[in-house]
């Protein structure tokens, strides 16, 4: 057994007894009333998920297993010579909660570099596609394509305990967790670079092997790490890890999960902001030819966008309430790697003047800049100006969190999720509406 996996099951089976404590013994505590906003606004604030692998404070935001963000890039392990930890060593820490060893994050990458050959017929299906499919179709299609590997669909038809269910969802995890970046690198090397792919390289590091397959030089790979790590979780009720968690709870393998949860994320409110960013401000300098706008220059364009129904990309949160810890690590990448970048420039000049205008509209909860204002001007930056492809790389990431997750729900034994729904006359009946 690997290393990984005992230190899992070890971990696993001495939670399992705080889980059948509190349902045995706790089962009836109430943790939440739901009112009629949250019903028809979107389960807004409703404590109903259980998850031990990130936690989203409205205003500290992200911590990862407990640690926040520059607590986690500061911890975990890193290849000799790079800034940003291993993708590697990251999931050791949010599937386990421990910190590991250099010895156990070696064991991770090795697992890694054995289970990273996609099969042939995912670039076969991928040429077939339409060339102007969108990126995200792709990659939820080349996922969805790899089904037939499920080895816990296997374990399943030839009869496993309940108990045993996480372990061949590890094996899922793994397999598609090494694929990921070596399939999102074919999708944009076939879209955007005349099918000209470059092969993975088996001495690299997930973010390092992702930067090379991508054509894309040093320090490219810490910013695939970085990426990655910023991406993968931010607690259960977001739409992507939701999707995720909510389907693999009626027991469908980890690529029917994880393929949904793409989709999800390829909506404009949420993963796809990152892209709707760059489209803003591409357009913002299209009508400025290319000049930075002054603060009240770019005030009128965020008017503009207000004033016309649209919402301003990169900015808002459901649950936070301060700037995205996530928007200030790439902030602080940006001004080490790329101050005088003309969009950084740009980002800079939106995180100083959207506050105050979202909260003089008065209407968005949070004025703040979310992870997607600042994600996009890093890739920009380094080449990668196919902004459709942005949120690829944010599939990636979040692949790690909710399969992680979803690793966990099995373990504990989570039973398939259903909410219960009513009508609007019972709305009415309640609020005492004659
Ligand atoms: N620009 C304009 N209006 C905004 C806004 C923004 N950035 N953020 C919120 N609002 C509006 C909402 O559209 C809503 O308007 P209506 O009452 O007319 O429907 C109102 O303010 C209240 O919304 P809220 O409670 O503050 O925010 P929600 O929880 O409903 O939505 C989010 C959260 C992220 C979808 C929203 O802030 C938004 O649309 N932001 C822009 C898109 C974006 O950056 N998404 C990425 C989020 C991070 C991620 O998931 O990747």
């Amino acid at each position: 057994m690997s290393k990984l996996k005992s230190k899992l099951k070890e971990k696993i089976e001495a939670h399992r007894p705080r889980t059948t404590k509190l349902l045995k013994e706790y089962g009836d505590v109430k943790l939440s009333d739901v009112t009629i906003a949250q019903a028809i606004g979107g389960v807004r604030g409703v404590k109903c998920l259980v998850t031990d692998i990130s936690y989203l404070d409205p205003n500290e935001g992200i911590r990862f297993r407990g640690y926040t963000i520059p607590e986690t890039l500061a911890a975990l392990q890193k290849v000799p010579g790079r800034d940003m930890p291993t993708v590697e060593s990251f999931l050791w820490l949010l599937l386990t909660g421990d910190i590991p060893t250099e010895e156990e994050t070696k064991e991770v990458v090795e697992e890694f570099k054995k289970r990273s050959k996609t099969p042939e017929y995912v670039f076969d299906m991928l040429r077939a596609m339409p060339k102007d499919s969108h990126p995200m179709a792709m990659f939820s299609a080349a996922i969805v394509a790899m089904q037939r590997e499920s080895v816990f669909v296997k374990k399943y038809h030839e009869g496993i305990s309940k108990m045993e269910y996480w372990e061949p969802t590890l094996e899922d995890a793994l397999n598609l967790w090494a694929k990921l970046p070596q399939i999102a690198a074919f999708i944009y090397r076939w879209k955007y670079k005349d099918g000209n792919i470059i092969d993975p390289d088996p001495n690299l590091d997930m973010g390092g092997n992702f930067a090379h397959m991508m054509g894309i030089d040093k320090p490219y790979d810490d910013v695939a790490r970085l990426y990655f790590i910023l991406h993968s979780d931010h607690e259960s009720g977001n739409v992507s890890a939701h999707t995720g968690h909510v389907i693999a709870s009626a027991l469908s393998d980890m690529y029917y999960a994880i393929s949904g949860l793409v989709n999800g994320l390829a909506g404009p409110l949420h993963g796809l902001a990152n892209e709707m960013v760059l489209r803003w401000i591409q357009g913002v300098m299209d009508q400025m030819g290319g000049k930075i706008p002054t603060e009240e220059e770019m005030k009128k364009f965020v008017w503009d966008t207000l004033e016309s129904g649209g919402v301003v990309p990169g900015f808002g949160h459901a649950v936070l309430r301060k700037t995205d810890p996530r928007y200030q690590a790439q902030r602080e990448f940006c001004l080490k790697h790329l101050p005088d970048d003309p969009i950084f420039k740009y980002v800079d000049v939106l995180y100083k003047v959207v506050p105050p205008i979202l909260e003089k509209q008065g209407k968005a909860k949070n004025p703040w800049p979310n992870v997607d204002a600042q994600s996009g001007v890093i890739q920009w930056y380094y080449g990668l100006k196919e902004y459709e492809f942005y949120t690829v790389l944010f599939g990636i990431g979040r692949a790690l969190g909710v399969a992680s997750n979803i690793i966990w729900d099995r373990a504990l034994g989570y039973p398939i999720e259903r909410p219960k729904s009513v009508t609007t006359k019972m709305l009415e009946d309640a609020a005492g509406i004659k």
